[in-house]
Formats: structure tokens, sequence, C-alpha cells
């Protein structure tokens, strides 16, 4: 049954705009090209990265004339924003910019995003459908659990509650029990957090028999991939609704797409991203329905458009109206990386990161072995690097000085602590052919 936000009074079926998330499969393409081209426009004339791609491929603005023409252009890689950084991407002067977000990028710097007030006002429009669409209304109280700061979770779920009208709590991460006292003191209804770490909170919920206590009703869950299967869990285990919510820093941050009641994909707001799925070894685009790597151009953001970024999200797109009404295309759950990042607690880390921050440390070698796990919820991130001989025929004291070396040196760089384990030269796995340096064991069920 088709509910709408008339006929239904609860909220959970409510559109935050209508009029945008249910246009015409017309109305959409026309909208896109219309901003497409004005886009083109912009970055042609104000980014000088863009101009000198453009004119590389032999492409004048003149020659794209609306979606048909997306094809053409080049795409825009995280390499790209690596070597622009920080602001060579910007399309606007800094003095119209307002807020900067950031990730990890391959190694040392990361990837910045700049955005002007326009954009937090299209970012909190965005978070607020998404929110909306979960079942969330101003009549609710929201605790935050992702982190505030560089990362674009905590801000950005934080803003677009706000937009709605509901009350924030600030919780932000690493307090597991200070959250869950607010949210029983507070009479919390609903979370954003990692579908992982809400796993955490269950336990901890059901270990001190407060399950019953709680007044939680929703949850958006994303920043790192998970299963139908977990979503089922957290709803069983906290008798909730959650639903999955995606984003990246580079394009915006949370609120890209989400999944409705229905959970048939997640809906991306075409009205302002035009996602595209290509072959990550042709970079040919692929037809709905088929997995490839997720590219999305960005039609109206001002501080940072990016062009046909390739995501390394591995997808598929259904394009056609779903059963709550919307009609935007929809994301189908992450499938993978076309490269080798790992989402650890929620943080972006590349093996690159890893062997970085060995490379600075006398001693170490390039023999390392990333293991990640999850034990009761929680992610684990161990390293074990060969170390040379003599630090293990030395006193104890230096080994444990190179460890902390070594522990400090990989935490600066990727942002988490990992746990380190020196071991002797010739311990770890060699191959003649790629060295694998990831084991990555969790099991997402
Ligand atoms: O993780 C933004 C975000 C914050 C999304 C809070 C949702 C909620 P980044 O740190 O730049 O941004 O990481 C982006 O995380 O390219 C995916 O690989 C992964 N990711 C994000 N959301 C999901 C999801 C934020 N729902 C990278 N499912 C993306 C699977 C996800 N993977």
């Amino acid at each position: 049954m088709l509910v709408t936000a008339e006929s239904d009074k609860t909220g959970f079926f409510m559109y935050w705009n209508e009029t945008k998330e249910c246009m015409s499969r017309d109305q959409i393409e026309e909208l896109q090209s219309k901003r497409l081209v004005k886009q083109i426009n912009r970055i042609y004339h104000n980014v000088e990265y863009y101009r000198k791609k453009m004119q590389e491929a032999g492409l004048e603005p003149s020659d794209i004339r609306g979606i048909e023409d997306l094809d053409k252009l080049p795409f825009t890689t995280y390499e790209d924003i690596a070597k622009a950084y920080p602001f060579g991407l910007s399309a606007v002067p800094l003095s119209e910019a307002v807020r900067v977000h950031a990730s990890s990028g391959t190694t040392g710097k990361p990837k910045i995003a700049i955005y002007t007030r326009k954009d937090i006002d299209i970012w909190s429009e965005c978070v607020a459908r998404c929110f909306s669409m979960a079942g969330i209304t101003k009549n609710d109280i929201i605790q935050v659990g992702y982190g505030y700061g560089l990362f674009t979770g905590g801000l950005g779920a934080h803003y677009g509650a706000e937009n709605l009208g509901a009350l924030v709590i600030p919780m932000s991460t690493g307090n597991t029990k200070k959250l869950i006292d607010m949210m029983i003191d507070c009479g919390t209804t609903a979370i954003a957090c990692t579908p992982s770490y809400l796993l955490h909170v269950a336990e901890a919920l059901e270990a001190e028999g407060l399950v019953d206590k709680i007044k939680l009703k929703y949850a958006i869950c994303g920043a790192e991939p998970w299963t139908d299967n977990m979503r089922k869990q957290i709803e069983e285990r906290l008798h909730i609704k959650a639903v999955d919510i995606y984003g990246l820093t580079e394009i915006m941050g949370p609120g890209v797409a989400a999944d409705c009641e229905h959970h048939k994909g997640l809906h991306i707001w075409e009205d302002h991203f035009i996602p595209e799925i290509i072959d990550p070894d042709t970079l040919e685009q692929l037809p709905a329905g088929q997995t490839g790597e997720l590219v999305i151009t960005t039609i109206t953001k001002e501080g940072m458009p990016l062009i046909r970024y390739r995501t390394r999200d591995l997808t598929s797109i259904e394009i056609g109206k779903c059963d709550c009404g919307r009609t935007m295309a929809r994301i189908q759950r992450f499938k993978g990386r076309s490269d080798d990042m790992l989402v650890i607690r929620g943080v972006n880390v590349f093996p690159s990161q890893v062997e970085q921050a060995l490379l600075e440390i006398d001693g170490t070698t390039p023999n390392y072995m990333i293991n990640v796990d999850r034990v009761d919820n929680n992610d684990t991130f161990e390293v074990q690097i060969e170390v040379e001989e003599r630090f293990f025929s030395d006193e104890i004291r230096k080994l444990e000085e190179l460890r902390s070396k070594v522990e400090n040196s990989i935490h600066q760089m990727t942002g988490i602590k990992a746990k380190v384990r020196l071991v002797e030269p010739n311990a770890l796995p060699h191959s003649d052919g790629k060295t694998k340096h990831v084991n990555d064991a969790r099991k997402l069920v």
C-alpha cells in the first residue's frame, strides 16, 4: 500500500520535499541537464584544474548540452583531489567558503572538501530528507553518535536533524556509558551512528537489562558497509526501525542517499547528484541493474564541485518509482570497493597509509600485515610488522620503544589506534607476486 505524507500521521513515511522527491523521470532529467550545463560553465571559468582537463579532452563548455553529453567529460579521481590539495579545486574565493571537512587520503594528506553557505543548506536539506524518510520528525530527540570534527558524520547529521526541527544531542563517539545514560534520561527516540556501534550499544543495553528502559524508535546507520541481516538484528534487539545512509566527504558527507522503509535501495537525491555506474576496468557506462563503480557528478555544489567523481564504491542502480512513492534512483547495498580502502570503526584506512607510517621509522621493514576483525561488534585493527633482527637480540626496552613509535606513527597517519605486534624477519608470508597486506576476517552477516 502506498502511504503518503497526508495519510500517515506517525511520520514514518513523511516526505521532506515531496515536489523534489517525487518528480517524474522527465522532470528529473530536465533539471539535471539544466544544472549540469550551468555547473560545467562555472567550473570551466572558475577552476583552472577543470579547465585544463576539459581542454586536454578537446572540450568547451558549449559541447555539454545536457546529461546526454555527460560521458564526454573526463573523470575526477581522488588522486586529482590529492594533487589539488588543499584548495586547488575550489570554485569560489575562500572568502565565500564557510567550512572544510576532510577524510583520509591514500597517504599523508587528507582529501579536503570545501563548502559555501549554500552547500551547507543543501546538505542539511538532503540529510533532512533522509531522516524524514527514516521516520524522524520535529518531535523526536536524536542522539548523533558519529564523530564531530573533520569527519562529516557528526556535523552533517547534526545540521540535517536541526533543519528538521528535532532536538539534537551532539553525543559524538567514544563514551557508550554516557550515551546510554543520556538515552534513558532524555528519552532519546532516534540515533544516528555506525551500524556496528549500534550493535555494540545493543549488547551493552542487554547486558545491563536496560533495553526496556529506552524510548528509541529509529536509527540511521551508515559510514561503513553492513548487511540487511545486521539491520534486522538491530531492529529486533532494540525494537526499532533502522535505515541505511550513504555519503562521502568529497561529494558532501552523509545524506547523498538513504533507504526508505521498503529497503529497496538507497534513494540518491538526483536533483543534486547525477549517478552513473561504470566498469572500473574499461571505464564504460553500465546500464541500470549491472554492478560496477559508482560515479557521481555534483550539479549544485558551489565550493568544490566534482565532475564524474569515481567513488570506488561498487554497487548497481535501479530506476523507477519505489513503493514509498519516491522516484529518485536507488543505489543497491554496496558490494565492496574497486580499491583497497578499508573502513575500520567508520574510519577510512588505506594500506598505503600504514606503509607510509612505517617508512618513517628506522628499524622497520616494508613487510607488514594488517589484520582486521570484528569482536563483540567492535572492529579490531592489528598491524604485524617485521623488524630488523637486532631488535630481538637487544634489550626488551628497545623493542618496546620501537613498538610504541610505530603505534604512534600509525595513529597519526590513519587517525585510529592499531595494536602493533613486532615480529622477526621472515615471520610473515612472502610471495613472489603481489604480496597480500590485508587480512580482513570481518564477516558481515
Ligand atoms: O563515511 C560519510 C558518512 C557519515 C556516511 C555518516 C554515512 C553516515 P567518508 O569518511 O568520506 O564519509 O567515507 C566514505 O565510506 O565511499 C564508502 O566506502 C563508505 N560508506 C559510507 N556510507 C556507507 C554505507 C562518510 N551506508 C566511504 N554503506 C564511502 C557502505 C559506506 N559503505
